[in-house]
């Protein structure tokens, strides 16, 4: 039997002749995600890597002075395709010359992308481990998924790792909760995936099962489509960006009915007086009440006041999705939600406190232990400097320039030279144009990638790599069901190989062979890992069978007791004996650690600050796409079929859509001082006014491929989004916080060409 482990689910590769043809669900995956059916008409296409390229200027020159081999011409031009010697030979010679002239502190290698699923063949973890023992490199912290979420979070609970590993259970709130309020929803269409596998569906089945034993959905979101399912299932089109003011103002009517449970605060909780204070408007004279939240997000205050009681008087999961942490001041709505379920004071009870990202990902309140197989090690980097993820621009453009984070005041290294492998720079970062401006920095780029996206269009060296399908390896991600034998089910495409060999090749030329290979091919360390990962999982009481019984039966599903999981049920039953891990064992509802930072964007306790709104109407959510993982798969067939005039769906309400003249259909522009990109129009009145939804994920498609501020043609939003700091603690990407203006395209229509191989000579 044979199986491969994408993000997005577990399949049965279907080849004929030596080529895929199909991708089957699993049979036991009740709710299978289609987007395995893009890989097979896109793997061989004409847009796959099929040899090691090098910018013509960077060949040509490559003997010259670094500032000669033209890197304004990034993106623009013509591709020299090379042998495999000739191109190692290449990398291998700049990186040391990087090295011997700037040193490994002028590398970066943070390389931040999700790659595909599958344990040892991760590009990322690949790079590192092989940068490491180059004498390290620039690294990045933190997630664009999480930015201020994994930083805020530790002060004031515990990290998120051990927190989205330890989630209720859907069991468990099916029993027991009454009322599941969702800011932001509860997005199946995110659901599809989780990082590393997500081997059996269930999110659908978790919120049918609630819907059964008659749970309430409140739906807090610019999105009716966020929460679909559930019998009683009511929408708050709440503004983008405002759910810290709505939370604020629940807070508000409890504290003022008597309705916050008092005991809990003094025994779990430190700050809860502070809060109220400034609830009650003592700080700046501006009282959280349900009139004032109505003013900010749109929901009638009388519909506040009743839903605090409701959730009083009831057992009741507050979840919020990451999204809302992915904008400016975003640690407060997170802050918020575990401020708001401490003052009702079920955490830690059944069914009942706060979620972070139900829906999210596929594996969150699973009620599956963390168990995760086998690792490959990444080493230890020597170099100490690094940047908080989304801050890669700003490094790029102000070597030396100092910024805040988390407490600390670092310095921005001086990059010379960008490895990455496994990620997508113009499709996750914000602002683009000033990235391109940012991209022309660097000596050198270098990129492996499977297609020819941006990210490897806009390279100086391209080397391909193999994709999931073309390599063995062993699928297995927290919380997932199954651990994955991922056999090979075809020949590497062209003269794709695998990260590994590419890097075990350089590290033979650069004479550390046996630091990144320990002697070892790639066969001999999926054995190795999963070896070693025998002896780990006795803590999850899980036995594993040998390796060859693993890889003849194809799988291993990691059997658990039936679990019962109740986030932070440990602490509610004894905080003295399980103390969280904060400075004070409690939740922090006011955090002296923050509070000394002495941030004005993120003090002591949750605030309300008003952001900016800017003079554009309407607020544009880049939300993650139904029909690909981020811009994976977007030359595949379902993300294509989802295409209006070739261009990623833009969708408005109808209002909206009215006063502009733009009809269902339309091709429009959509602009701010920042950028424009070009979109297909879909209506809809499930959209709140005032807001315009767009997916992230169109590759990145400049009608002029020099430098910056061109039209882009295709849909990317990331052209108009931000690149600003969610705060002076995070500094996480705030991608949600966009305005624009969206008029119709009355000019002829630009090719799409993001799926076109670059110019190639021999
Ligand atoms: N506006 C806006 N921007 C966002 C977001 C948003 O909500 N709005 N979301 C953000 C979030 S949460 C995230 S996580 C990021 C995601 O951003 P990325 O993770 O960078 O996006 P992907 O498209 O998954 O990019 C992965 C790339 O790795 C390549 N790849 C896959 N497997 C391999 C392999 O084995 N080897 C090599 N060498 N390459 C491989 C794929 O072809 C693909 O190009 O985007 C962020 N950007
Ligand atoms: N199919 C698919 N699934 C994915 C991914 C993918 O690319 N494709 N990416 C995965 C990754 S890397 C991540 S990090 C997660 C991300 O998970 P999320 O960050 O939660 O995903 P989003 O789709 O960006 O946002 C969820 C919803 O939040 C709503 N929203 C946005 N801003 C606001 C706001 O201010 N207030 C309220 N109330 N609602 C708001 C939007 O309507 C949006 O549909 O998804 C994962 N799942
Ligand atoms: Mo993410």
């Amino acid at each position: 039997m044979s199986f491969t482990s994408l993000h997005w689910g577990a399949y049965r590769p279907r080849v004929d002749a030596g080529r895929l043809v199909g991708m089957d669900p699993v049979e036991w995956d009740a709710d299978p995600s289609p987007i395995g059916a893009s890989i097979p008409g896109a793997i061989d296409s004409p847009t796959r890597i099929r040899r090691p390229a090098i910018r013509r200027s960077f060949l040509e020159r490559f003997a010259d002075h670094p500032a000669l081999r033209q890197p304004h011409l990034r993106g623009q031009e013509a591709f020299v395709e090379v042998s495999w010697d000739t191109a190692l030979d290449l990398v291998a010679a700049e990186l040391s010359r990087v090295k011997s002239e700037h040193g490994n502190q002028a590398i970066f290698g943070g390389s931040y992308g999700w790659g595909s699923a599958g344990r040892f063949h991760h590009a990322q973890s690949q790079l590192h481990r092989f940068l490491n023992g180059f004498g390290g490199y620039v690294y990045s912290v933190d997630s664009y998924s999480l930015g201020a979420g994994r930083v805020l979070m530790p002060h004031i609970v515990g990290n998120m790792d051990w927190l989205l590993a330890a989630h209720t259970s859907w069991q468990n709130m099916a029993r027991h909760c009454e009322l599941f309020v969702a800011f932001g929803g509860l997005p199946v269409k995110n659901a599809q995936c989780s990082p590393g596998g997500a081997s059996d569906h269930l999110v659908s089945q978790g919120i049918q099962g609630m819907s059964e034993a008659g749970v309430r959905f409140v739906n807090v979101s610019p999105l009716r489509s966020d929460l679909q399912g559930p019998e009683h299932n009511e929408w708050l089109a709440v503004r983008p960006g405002s759910d810290t003011a709505l939370m604020m103002a629940l807070c508000w009517v409890l504290v003022d009915e008597g309705l916050h449970n008092e005991a809990f605060l003094r025994r779990y909780t430190v700050g809860h007086e502070r809060f109220i204070e400034y609830l009650r408007g003592h700080a700046d004279g501006v009282p959280k009440t349900p009139a004032w939240a109505q003013g900010l997000t749109d929901i009638p205050a009388s519909r506040i006041v009743s839903l605090a009681r409701e959730m009083a008087s009831k057992r009741t999961m507050i979840n919020v999705a990451y999204s809302l942490q992915r904008s400016q001041a975003g640690e407060q709505p997170f802050w918020m939600t575990v401020t708001l379920a401490a003052l009702l004071g079920q955490i830690g009870l059944p069914g009942g406190g706060f979620g972070l990202g139900y829906g999210c990902m596929n594996n969150t309140g699973s009620g599956r232990k963390a168990f995760s197989g086998p690792r490959f090690s990444q080493g230890v980097n020597p170099v100490k400097d690094f940047i908080p993820v989304a801050r890669v621009t700003d490094m790029l453009l102000n070597p030396g320039a100092p910024f805040d984070y988390n407490g600390r005041r670092l310095h921005y290294p001086n990059i010379r030279l960008v490895y990455w492998a496994g990620g997508n720079i113009f499709h996750h970062h914000q602002d683009l144009n000033r990235l391109l401006n940012a991209w022309q920095r660097p000596q050198t780029i270098i990129v492996h990638e499977q297609y020819w996206t941006a990210q490897a269009k806009y390279a100086d060296i391209v080397l391909p790599a193999t994709t999931a399908l073309e390599r063995d390896d062993i699928g297995s991600a927290a919380s997932d069901r199954f651990m994955i034998a991922m056999r090979k089910a075809i020949e590497p495409i062209g003269e794709a190989r695998d990260d590994y060999s590419i890097l075990a090749a350089l590290a033979q030329r650069l004479h550390f062979e046996q630091v990144f290979t320990e002697g070892r091919d790639a066969a001999q360390w999926l054995r190795f890992i999963y070896e070693e990962s025998r002896q780990r999982v006795d803590s999850f009481a899980v036995t594993l069978p040998d390796y060859e019984q693993f890889w003849r039966d194809g799988l291993f599903e990691v059997d658990y007791p039936e679990s019962d999981t109740v986030l932070l049920k440990s602490f509610r039953d004894d905080p003295e004996g399980n103390p969280l891990p904060t400075p004070s064992g409690r939740l922090e509802i006011f955090s002296e650690t923050i509070a000394g930072f002495g941030y004005q964007d993120c003090p002591g306790h949750p605030v309300w600050l008003d952001k900016p709104v800017g003079s554009l109407p309407l607020h544009l959510l880049s939300n993650q796409p139904k029909t690909r993982l981020h811009s994976q798969y977007d030359h595949g067939a379902y993300s294509q079929a989802s295409k209006v005039q070739g261009r990623e769906p833009l969708t408005l309400n109808r209002q909206d859509a009215q006063a502009r003249g733009i009809d269902e259909g339309d091709v429009v522009r959509v602009f701010n001082p920042r950028g424009a990109f070009l979109a297909g129009v879909i209506l809809s009145d499930d959209i709140r006014p005032g807001v315009a939804q767009i997916a992230t994920g169109a590759w990145f498609d400049p009608l002029s491929k020099g430098l910056s501020h061109s039209l882009e043609v295709h849909g990317n939003p990331n052209v108009v989004t931000e690149d600003v700091g969610s705060s002076s603690l995070s500094q996480g990407c705030s991608a949600q916080t966009a305005f624009v203006e969206v008029e119709k395209w009355r000019g002829p229509l630009p090719a799409i060409t993001a799926f076109d191989p670059p110019l190639i000579l021999d």
